[in-house]
């Protein structure tokens, strides 16, 4: 259990984090956790393992990724804890195989509609956005990158890092000089943390004011989503939250208390309707934001009832 209760709390505390990231540790940590369970009765192991996904599940409410990482990965129908316990390793292996190799296939077909001379704008610090940009960069292409900071946790800083170990040239800019910049820009790449049912994006703060400025200037807004990281549960209604954290990201706490008629608002991500996405670069090939209901039931295979 300690070693779950480690992961479940770098998930929270983000020294793991991005959709992707999260979802294959949590993945991995429940195969591990599987394989030492030193248990005789299989309702203690069911119990333990639905605790468990519980447990990691609850570290941060956006990513879908993470409720569809605990399912996929936790999946077996042995009602004998050896059998149950090697279902559950497959299972979880199997995902992050695929959950790599999705971020391959993403930059191999994003990168397709990545053309010479483009300059392109991201936000925050995808990797699958990131995996479109490095695969363009790597077949030849000249391009550039226009890279936000994405205040308050500057996950930019991550994203140029990156981007310049592969020498692609890159401009770091604030997050209000979005639309300043804009005019330069050809196309704007960035990931997702979760898809609806509706195709809505929801993403790092700040991603619906690129899709905005983007629109207004008539420039393509591309996805980068694996189809984990679309909602099945928004297909019966439930709606995706978005998480809310603490105001010493923002201000320090020395400072705040010195204002008593100031409250600080830090939600982590927001929405990005439809309208504003032209394409979403999935695992299993471009799609239009409107078949994002379809991918949901051809690709992660639940039933309505499951839900
Ligand atoms: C990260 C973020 C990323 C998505 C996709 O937010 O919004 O754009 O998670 O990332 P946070 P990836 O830093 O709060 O986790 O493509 O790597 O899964």
């Amino acid at each position: 259990m300690k070693k779950v209760e480690d992961i479940a709390e770098k998930i929270r505390t983000m020294e793991i984090r991005g959709a992707g990231r999260i979802a294959k540790a949590a993945a991995g940590a429940i195969r591990d956790y599987a394989a030492e369970l030193d248990v005789v009765s299989m309702g203690e192991f069911d119990t333990r393992i639905r605790d468990v996904s519980d447990l990691l599940i609850s570290t941060r409410p956006t990513a879908v990724s993470l409720p569809n990482a605990v399912k996929l990965a936790s999946k077996y129908s042995s009602g004998n804890v050896e059998e149950a316990r090697q279902e559950i390793i497959e299972s979880a292996n199997r995902f992050i195989e695929q959950a790599d190799r999705a971020l391959e296939l993403i930059g191999k077909i994003g990168a397709r509609r990545i053309q010479d001379g483009d300059v392109i704008m991201t936000h925050c610090n995808s990797h699958a956005a990131l995996s479109i940009i490095t695969t363009a960069f790597e077949e030849g292409k000249d391009i550039k990158v226009l890279a936000t900071e994405s205040r308050p946790r500057r996950q930019g800083l991550l994203t140029i890092r990156h981007l310049n170990d592969f020498g692609i040239p890159t401009s770091l800019i604030v997050d209000s000089a979005v639309r300043y910049h804009m005019k330069e820009v050809d196309k704007v790449v960035v990931g997702a943390d979760a898809i609806a049912a509706n195709g809505a994006l929801v993403n790092k703060i700040g991603t619906s004011q690129l899709a905005l400025a983007a629109h207004e200037a008539r420039k393509s807004f591309m996805v980068a989503a694996e189809t984990y990281k679309f909602s099945p549960s928004t297909i019966v209604g439930n709606p995706i939250e978005i998480e809310e954290r603490a105001a010493e990201e923002v201000i320090d706490p020395a400072v705040l208390a010195e204002l008593p008629h100031v409250q600080v608002k830090n939600p982590a991500f927001d929405f990005t309707p439809s309208e504003y996405i032209d394409m979403i670069v999935t695992d299993v090939g471009i799609i239009p934001p409107a078949m994002a209901y379809t991918v949901i039931r051809e690709h992660l295979g639940w039933e309505l009832g499951d839900l």
